[in-house]
């Protein structure tokens, strides 16, 4: 079916989730676009409680929305929360996507994850792979509920007709990332504790599991600024990948944000906690046909975060 774009100028633009990494970048990447953003904080707006969503919605009337609220956490919150990453990431999607379409909003894009395709997909990995074998085990929870919520958008695309869209980033990093040594991604985790041990000089830094899973990793503003340019050109009932166009070990991972902090010590491997999948690399053809290519480059990105991470790290003014 072929859709009208979707300028964002004088629109109403509801972001959810927008005190999150992804939601706070969206922010920032918005305010050059001469809308009206809406926002909820969760103390006023519970989005699993699905009576709560629609009246939010029937008094606040947005013409746009950026779903982008989630229970998010790395390999080890994932693996530890399974009921709550299920349910919470269901009932989010599940609330914000029908109360959009009742509203009548005209667009909506949805955030799901790279770990929705399966644990040993060809590399790079095409939005074609989706559903074609099993899924990583440490994720399956949030994977499922990002599936739920990309098949949602397609079935209200098919049977409403409604403009939803749905994008799949690579693993993200940046400003206001959960920098928690538990329940972070490794990029934040690997940075704040690089950062303890050559602030308390120690001079050893522990990497879970083997060290050998490669990753992409996407600046959020990249992911932010991509998100932007889809929702106003972009419409199609499957998911479109965002990615960076490259991976890298963890171990070389750990072994970047060392030189970029300026630990010289050793790292140490826990093989008790998980490696995950092997290889996470999204195939971004569909999206570079379209014109959009990241601007942030790994290591420019890794310095800024470090940068925002020591400013603002518990205990900092
Ligand atoms: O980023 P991460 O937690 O999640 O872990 P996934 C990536 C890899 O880094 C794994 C290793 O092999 C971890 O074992 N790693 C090494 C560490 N040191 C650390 C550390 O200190 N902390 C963490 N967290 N990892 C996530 C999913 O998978 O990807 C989410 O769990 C989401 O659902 C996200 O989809 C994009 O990349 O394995």
């Amino acid at each position: 079916m072929k859709r009208d774009p979707f300028p964002l100028a004088g629109r109403r633009v509801y972001v959810a989730g927008h005190r999150g990494m992804v939601g706070s970048a969206l922010l920032r990447r918005l305010a050059r676009e001469s809308c009206t953003i809406l926002t909820a904080r969760r103390e006023a707006l519970d989005l699993r409680d699905q009576a709560a969503v629609h009246r939010w919605f029937e008094a606040e009337r947005p013409e746009g929305v950026f779903l982008a609220a989630a229970r998010v956490g790395g390999i080890y919150a994932n693996a530890a929360h399974p009921a709550e990453f299920l349910y919470d990431n269901l009932a989010i999607a599940a609330n914000v996507i029908e109360a959009s379409r009742r509203c009548g909003v005209e667009k909506l894009l949805f955030l799901g994850s790279s770990c929705i395709y399966p644990r040993l997909a060809p590399q790079p990995m095409p939005e074609s792979a989706l559903l074609s074998g099993p899924l990583e085990p440490t994720n399956e929870w949030y994977a499922i509920a990002k599936i739920a919520g990309l098949k949602l958008c397609e079935a209200y695309r098919r049977q409403y007709g409604c403009d939803f869209i749905s994008v799949m980033p690579a693993n993200l990093y940046g400003p206001n990332d959960n920098f928690d040594l538990t329940s972070g991604h490794a990029l934040a985790a690997l940075l704040a504790k690089t950062d303890a041990a050559r602030r308390e000089g120690r001079d050893e830094v522990e990497i879970w599991g083997s060290g050998r899973p490669r990753r992409e990793f996407l600046h959020v503003d990249d992911l932010a600024d991509a998100a932007v340019f889809l929702m106003k050109s972009w419409s199609a009932d499957e998911p479109i990948n965002i990615g960076a166009g490259s991976d890298l070990s963890i171990l070389d991972l750990a072994r970047l944000i060392a030189e970029i902090i300026g630990f010289k010590g050793r790292f140490r491997f826990d093989p008790s906690k998980p490696d995950g999948t092997p290889q996470k690399l999204l195939d971004c053809s569909k999206l570079s046909a379209l014109g959009w290519r990241p601007r942030i480059g790994l290591e420019e990105g890794i310095r800024e975060t470090c940068e925002w991470y020591r400013t603002h790290r518990p205990g900092q003014s």
